[in-house]
């Protein structure tokens, strides 16, 4: 409050009341801290600079009376708070991103004059945000879903966003269709729900009628709509875009991110207990993963190709409903993506991030894919929607790295206005007279075109089904299986059905096996006729093992999980074994307890737990470890929880190793199994805790 002299004390009285208001947490150690500290020493202010005395009660006349309009510092703050949320994505909308860079192995001058492919070596700062697609933002992260890559690189000539998906198809091959689909995708408008979720009769309503959709359908049904986590995800670019170098030759291009770890998604089974354990699943796993130190990288890869190979390849270039399997165009690996550290603050960085697919640089050119053409349109608009005005590319997330001057100004939130008089080109004033274009910028590949002005769809779009039925037959048995039973779920929670049998008229055109598999499971007694083909499928494309997760297995268990569940008086000695052969191969490990506090090995050490056995369930680890007492072993046989744990771990087909003490507990949880499994290990001495280590490589037990 002002005294008369003028200058600012605290209300010590209010002050005083207000610490009585707030709870005293209590230490681990048992002693009581004390709330709430000082803080950083320095004194909280308005957004006007102006120093608050008192931030928990408002202006009133008496100690009851009304509360005065006059005290601004309170008119402030409630404002704000207001005005805290912007709209959310219309898609993509619930995201994680992180920060990096992109390091160029080799000079690509050849192929195209983008300066981030011109010396190897060359780190560019790149920033990625991964996302679902249908759920709102506070949805969860194990939905079946495509999942958003989308890759801003600050080159030194501008900002380049590469703002693909972990899948390399799409639903749809022009963007009209675009409002469409999303729509049918998410909440059903009268309900608003399921959120989150394709399994719906919408959805399916419009993917029966939308025979371009059934590849990426093949697509969304495999285990690659539930990965284990972003790191071990691909990216594709989708689109067929175009390189041009220095002399103005073209060739086409397409991008992949190749995880360094390998690929690996989850179960559906898993997916559904991750989200009810652990919602926040995906975010949290980078975050600690970025948190920890480690590193978390992709190699880029291009498919290059010319006109002859786009004119004698089965399908159209431009059409993204397909992919030029590997086989046929193989991927040259050019550079490495690394992300290294965790954003400063969620909103300002990933919420607000503006990726937009015509952020392009010299170099780098469009093709004429409608999605593109499409898209390149939409992404402007909903930044300016979402972040507020035509200045975003102000907000320093979005403003590029290098130079940069022009002669835009003015509208909401300008930030940086160009100096000087000058605001207009072409201008008089010389040195004064602010930038020039230059015959070294952007220019536009000169690609004929010619043609009478339509509504089209190009012939040679036609196929639907042809690479539908090659990814699923490039598929392992266990990726075909679940295939079928995410097909079977899905169309379960349909309730009309004709849109069932419509699904799987177009499933006999891709294999009529899956096709089988699907009407059996929805308990259709009688096949439908195939569904009309706007071109007769190639049957016999050859098998592409690239397009298989489980045909290119890791062989590591690097960066995964093993979740270690130990009891009081447990064999000390072989938690340090394991932590010593998890460290070796680059994993991690969690020690799961009955309580939270901590408990104490057999040598009498004590340890801090991690999770608690009721919030850690094993869905959340990659491999599990039961080392306990016999007398825990006891107490575990009656715990649902613990049951549910190990239980959970065989039937996921997980790496399971135990202690001797544990081998009556394990054998209760095995429903149809047996201890006779290569994958579930008795652990005695530390060689063989650095051999269960290594076998976890494999990631599952398949066989099981
Ligand atoms: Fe997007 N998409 N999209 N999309 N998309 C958006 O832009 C759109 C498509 C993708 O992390 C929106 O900033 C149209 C394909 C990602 O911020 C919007 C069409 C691919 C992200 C939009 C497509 C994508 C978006 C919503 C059909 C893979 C999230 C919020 C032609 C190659 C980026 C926003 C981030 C976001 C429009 C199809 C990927 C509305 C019209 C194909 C990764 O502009």
């Amino acid at each position: 409050m002002a005294t008369k002299s003028g200058t600012r004390k605290r209300k010590s009285s209010t002050a005083k009341t207000v610490i009585a208001d707030i709870e005293t947490p209590i230490g681990s150690g048992g002693e009581i801290q004390q709330a709430p500290d000082q803080g950083n020493g320095e004194t909280l202010t308005t957004q006007q600079g102006v120093p608050v005395s008192d931030n928990q009660n408002s202006l009133k006349v008496g100690q009851r009376g009304p509360t005065l309009l006059e005290d601004f510092h309170f008119r402030e703050k409630i404002f704000h708070f207001d005005h805290e949320r912007i709209p959310e994505r219309v898609v993509h909308a619930r995201g994680y991103g992180a920060h990096g860079y992109f390091e160029t192995y080799e000079s690509l001058a050849d192929l195209t004059s983008a300066d981030i492919f011109q010396r190897k070596g060359d780190k560019t700062p790149a920033f990625v945000r991964f996302s679902t697609v249908a759920g709102n933002k506070g949805s969860v992260d194990l939905a079946r879903d495509v999942r958003g890559f989308a890759v801003k690189l600050y080159t030194k000539q501008g900002n380049w966003d590469i703002v693909g998906n972990n899948i390399p198809v799409f639903f749809i091959q022009d963007a009209m269709k675009f409002p469409d689909l999303i729509h049918s995708a998410k909440d059903e408008p009268d309900r608003g729900f399921p959120q989150a979720q394709t399994a719906h009769d919408n959805f399916w309503d419009f993917i029966s009628l939308t025979p371009e959709a059934m590849h990426m359908v093949m697509w969304i049904m495999s285990d690659r709509a539930i990965p284990r986590s972003f790191r071990f995800m691909e990216g594709f670019g989708v689109h067929t875009f175009r390189l041009v170098n220095a002399k103005g030759q073209s060739r086409f291009v397409k991008f992949h991110w190749k995880p360094k770890l390998g690929m690996q998604s989850v179960t559906w089974d898993e997916a559904v207990k991750i989200n009810g354990a652990d919602p926040d699943f995906h975010r949290r796993d980078l975050w600690d993963t970025l948190v920890a130190g480690d590193k978390v990288e992709w190699e880029l890869g291009l498919q290059v190709f010319d006109d002859k190979f786009a004119d004698k390849f089965e399908f159209d270039v431009l059409d993204a409903t397909k992919l030029i399997p590997e086989e046929q165009v193989p991927i040259r690996i050019v550079g490495r993506l690394v992300l290294d550290r965790v954003v400063d603050n969620f909103f300002a960085e990933t919420e607000q991030v503006a990726f937009c697919t015509q952020n392009i640089v010299p170099g780098i050119d469009f093709t004429n894919d409608p999605l593109l053409q499409g898209r390149n349109f939409s992404y402007l608009d909903t930044q300016v929607k979402r972040l507020g005005g035509p200045n975003f590319t102000h907000i320093p997330i979005n403003a590029p790295k290098c130079p940069f001057h022009h002669f835009q100004q003015d509208g909401h939130m300008a930030m940086n206005n160009p100096k000087g008089r000058v605001n207009y080109e072409p201008n008089s004033w010389g040195s004064d007279g602010g930038p020039r274009a230059s015959s070294d910028g952007f220019t536009s590949y000169p690609a004929e075109e010619s043609g009478e002005k339509g509504k089209y769809r190009s012939e040679t779009f036609a196929d639907h089904y042809s690479q539908a039925r090659q990814f699923y037959v490039s598929q392992a048995d266990v990726e075909r299986e679940h295939m079928r039973d995410a097909l079977v779920f899905e169309l379960s929670k349909v309730k009309e059905p004709n849109i069932r049998v419509r699904v799987v008229a177009h499933l006999l055109n891709i294999d009529k096996g899956l096709a089988e598999g699907v009407a059996e499971g929805l308990g259709i007694a009688q096949l439908p006729k195939p569904a009309t083909a706007a071109r007769a499928p190639i049957k016999d494309l050859p098998v592409s093992d690239a397009l298989s997760m489980l045909k290119n297995p890791p062989q590591t268990f690097a960066g995964r999980k093993l979740g270690v569940l130990v009891t009081e008086g447990f064999d000390g000695k072989l938690l340090a074994a394991l932590r010593k052969a998890a460290k070796k191969e680059r994993a991690n490990i969690t020690l799961v307890a009955p309580v939270a506090d901590g408990i104490e090995d057999d040598q009498g050490q004590r340890h801090a737990a991690d999770e608690i056995l009721e919030g850690a369930p094993s869905v959340l680890f990659d491999a599990v470890a039961i080392i306990v007492s016999e007398k825990g072993a006891d107490d575990l046989l009656i715990e649902n929880a613990a049951r549910q744990f190990i239980a959970d771990a065989i039937s996921h087909k997980k790496f399971v190793a135990y202690s001797k003490q544990a081998r009556e507990l394990v054998e209760a949880c095995l429903l149809n199994g047996s201890l006779d499994d290569a994958g579930i290990v008795e652990l005695s001495t530390g060689k063989s805790a650095s051999g269960f280590i290594e076998a976890c490589g494999e990631l599952r037990c398949w066989a099981r």
